[in-house]
């Protein structure tokens, strides 16, 4: 993807039916072709009007939300913040036969900050499945390789200006309904078995 305006669509890193059956080719398509597509078109169409701003990186416009033009403060938060979790969330899944794990820091870091694995899984489905509405759950690593649980609502993103997202949970009823309908918990621990330990042990050694 383009990393400035004018953002746009990047293909998934996988086809459409390397997640089934745990996320339907049907899922992906309206998840990623309209809902995703969504958020990038209305984050260039509020950018639009902003010269100034079509030199900034995502990251850079959602830290610097509030030195933003406040006509723009709102479209940028909700659409950009859209565009940088559905673009992590899309990249941090893959195949269920893909058998990664996290590296050997990485997993250091979780017996450390969770006590295991299994413990880091069972307090990210709590926050996911606490989150009332709309939202995403996260694993974040702080600049120092802290990692911790956090979440959002809406399409929030965490304090990128402290944290570094390294993968997320997409709990809105458009990511599950087609396949779990109201089951966030069983779509939970599908998501579970997509994630691509591969992709978040990068983001966290390259933090
Ligand atoms: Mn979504």
């Amino acid at each position: 993807m383009n990393n400035i305006y004018p953002f746009t669509l990047e293909n998934l890193p996988y086809s459409y039916d390397e997640l089934s059956p745990f996320i339907s080719e049907e899922t992906l398509h309206f998840h990623h072709d309209k809902h995703m597509k969504t958020y990038v078109e209305n984050l260039n169409k509020a950018l639009e009007s902003c010269p100034e701003c079509h030199s900034l990186s995502l990251e850079s416009l959602l830290t610097k939300l509030n030195e933003l033009p406040q006509s723009l403060q709102t479209g940028v938060r909700n659409n950009g913040g859209g565009v940088y979790n559905h673009q992590l969330y899309f990249s941090v899944l893959t195949s269920p036969n893909a058998q990664t794990k996290p590296s050997v820091s990485l997993q250091a870091a979780i017996d450390r900050d969770f006590g295991g694995f299994d413990k880091m899984i069972a307090e990210l489905k709590k926050v996911a499945l606490g989150r009332f509405g709309s939202g995403w759950a996260y694993v974040v690593s702080d600049k120092e390789g802290v990692l911790s649980i956090c979440s959002t609502p809406n399409q929030d993103v965490p304090d990128l200006n402290k944290y570094i997202p390294l993968m997320t949970v997409d709990v809105w009823e458009h990511a599950y309904y087609l396949d779990y309908q109201n089951r966030r918990h069983d779509y939970f621990d599908a998501l579970i078995s997509l994630i691509n330990w591969d992709v978040v042990s990068n983001s966290y050694d390259n933090r």
